[in-house]
């Protein structure tokens, strides 16, 4: 019954966010994947990415097991970041995982020639 309610919950947030997108709308248990930060070492206002429903990255970094892009906002603002749910991140230059990109890190403290530049990620 539990594991019915969060396939529906998925399915909802998928519909309202279109394919491969992370940024679900609001649900009961999503996960966060990812905090992002403003400044470097961790430091300033942060920008949550969840998952919807309980899930978590698989362990090798070879796939991809989520995406996300940036609120407005956000585009080219975001200088370090830490993963969650098992997540490393790779940050992108572009939006859809294009442009200059970094490894991943779980936790990275400075994007370097990166920062203010990152427009989307890729969660593993
Ligand atoms: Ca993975």
């Amino acid at each position: 019954m539990i594991m019915r309610k969060m396939a529906a919950a998925l399915l909802g947030a998928t519909a309202l966010t279109g394919a491969g997108l992370a940024t679900a709308a609001p649900a009961q248990a999503d996960t966060v994947i990812g905090i992002f930060y403003l400044n470097s070492n961790h430091g300033g206002s942060t920008y949550t990415i969840t998952a919807g429903g309980t899930t978590s990255c698989t362990t090798t970094t070879t796939d991809s097991n989520f995406t996300s892009g940036f609120s407005s906002a956000w585009n080219d603002q975001a200088s370090s970041h830490r993963g969650y749910a098992n997540c490393d991140i790779k940050v992108y230059e572009h939006a859809g995982q294009g442009g200059a990109s970094l490894p991943y890190y779980t936790s990275i403290s400075s994007y370097g020639v990166l920062n203010d530049q990152v427009s989307s990620a890729r969660y593993s």
